[in-house]
């Protein structure tokens, strides 16, 4: 006998998958956020949050001046002229700047004053600690996971000192970027960290890339392997790709148990003056995944996509592997009428086993209107489902929606790890 009640009203259904959508604790599980420790490479504040990347490239379209200009300005001059034009001169309405409006309304801040200034004081009052803790209450954030990289001058230090898994909310994953996709950068880098490595792909330059990864991931306690692959990533073939990644990542992994994380589809700097801003998205070949996934059935990967046409294929590629996990809604798509679109048909082709989103944030208030416009999405198409089901009869309880939501938010993610 079932013990508990079941929603018999359809009405109360809604508001029950609303509420509980908009309150599950949430694993974010892919992010550029720093716990605390790291310093510097944490950011937050009004003027990050408005320099963020989405929103330097949506404010060149309304000018015609020199990117060199924009650059050569102080941060607090940048954040000016990106609110000037992106919220006086026009209204915010993209998902990027919609975004910075609902997090001044959920940081309590008057959107009606429209006076940056009083944003940035009220903000400048705050320690970083205060709003890391504020922050992750007002989006019901319970665990972060950062992007790390030994290779980075700045972050390096903090987890040699032994500072990187102070603060229990945060987790690590090992990125290899460069690995991948420059290898000369790799070999110099690993070469100044003593790893005894040469250009060309000799037993001990395996070994020795191995050992490096093995030792990074044991330092940071590393959930996962991640990297960013271009839209052109193809697998098998005869090159460096799938050489590091038959001989040196897939062997570390499954030794270290740990899934290997690929987000493709990225065009880099398809206009380098934007810098960070002017990466593009690509339409890739679903069949890379299919195939890693067919040669490596011990090997769990989380994969996720930039273009929108590869979205459909990749879901039903994930109902034939289940080493396969799809995540996210990431970067272009991470607006509401994509999250809608993708969130539906995974849900109508996978059930709940999947991982709708993850947050990308830089910048740490982002996760108050990331996190809020994904889990309103969500619960929605949620909501459209178990409506449906009552139709046919069939009746949920709160626990029922509760597990679901878990799944989806916070649950699937730790279970793939084997961590649940
Ligand atoms: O490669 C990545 O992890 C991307 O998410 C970033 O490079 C990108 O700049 C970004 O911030 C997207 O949201
Ligand atoms: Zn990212």
């Amino acid at each position: 006998m079932r013990q508990q009640q079941t929603i018999e009203d359809l009405a109360q259904l809604r508001q029950t998958v609303e509420r509980v959508a908009g309150s599950t604790p949430i694993t974010d599980m892919h992010t550029h956020l720093y716990a605390p420790e790291f310093g510097e490479l944490l950011l937050w504040g009004i003027d990050e949050l408005l320099t963020y990347h989405y929103l330097i490239s949506e404010s060149f379209r309304w000018s015609q001046e020199d990117y060199r200009y924009f650059w050569s300005m102080s941060k607090r001059e940048q954040a000016d002229w990106i609110w000037q034009k992106l919220f006086i001169d026009h209204s915010p309405v993209s998902e990027a700047a919609a975004g910075f409006i609902t997090i001044l309304q959920r940081l309590g801040l008057d959107v009606t004053s429209r006076n940056l200034n009083d944003y940035r004081q009220a903000l400048e009052k705050r320690t970083v600690n205060e709003q890391v803790d504020a922050v992750m209450k007002i989006a019901g954030i319970e665990k972060i996971v950062m992007t790390n990289d030994p290779f980075d001058p700045v972050e390096r230090p903090v987890w040699l000192l032994g500072n990187g898994k102070t603060d229990p909310r945060f987790y690590a994953a090992l990125r290899v970027d460069a690995l991948l996709n420059d290898w000369t950068h790799a070999v110099n880098e690993l070469r100044s960290l003593g790893y005894d490595v040469y250009a060309e792909w000799t037993e001990r330059t395996k070994a020795e890339t191995r050992r490096f990864l093995t030792e990074w991931i044991t330092r940071m306690d590393a959930l996962y392997l991640a990297v960013s692959m271009p839209g052109d990533f193809r697998y098998p073939a005869e090159d460096h790709h799938s050489r590091m990644i038959d001989e040196v990542m897939i062997p570390v992994c499954q030794e270290q148990n740990i899934p290997f994380a690929l987000m493709i589809g990225v065009r880099r700097r398809v206009n380098p003056s934007l810098r960070l801003a002017g990466d593009m998205s690509m339409q890739s070949d679903v069949s890379a995944v299919e195939a890693l996934c067919r040669r490596n059935p011990q090997q769990k990967f989380l994969i996720t996509m930039l273009a929108r046409e590869n979205q459909h294929e990749l879901a039903v590629l994930a109902r034939k592997f289940r080493n396969l996990m799809i995540f996210g809604c990431w970067w272009f798509l991470h607006i509401e009428s994509m999250v809608e679109e993708m969130t539906r048909f995974r849900i109508e082709l996978l059930g709940t086993s999947m991982i709708p989103q993850h947050s990308d944030c830089r910048v740490f208030e982002q996760l108050i209107y990331k996190w809020e416009h994904s889990r309103r999405i969500i619960g929605n198409v949620l909501a459209d489902k178990y409506e449906k089901l009552y139709m046919s009869g069939w009746r949920v309880t709160e626990e029922e929606i509760k597990r679901d939501l878990d799944d989806l938010l916070n649950r699937n993610f730790w279970r793939f790890l084997c961590k649940a």
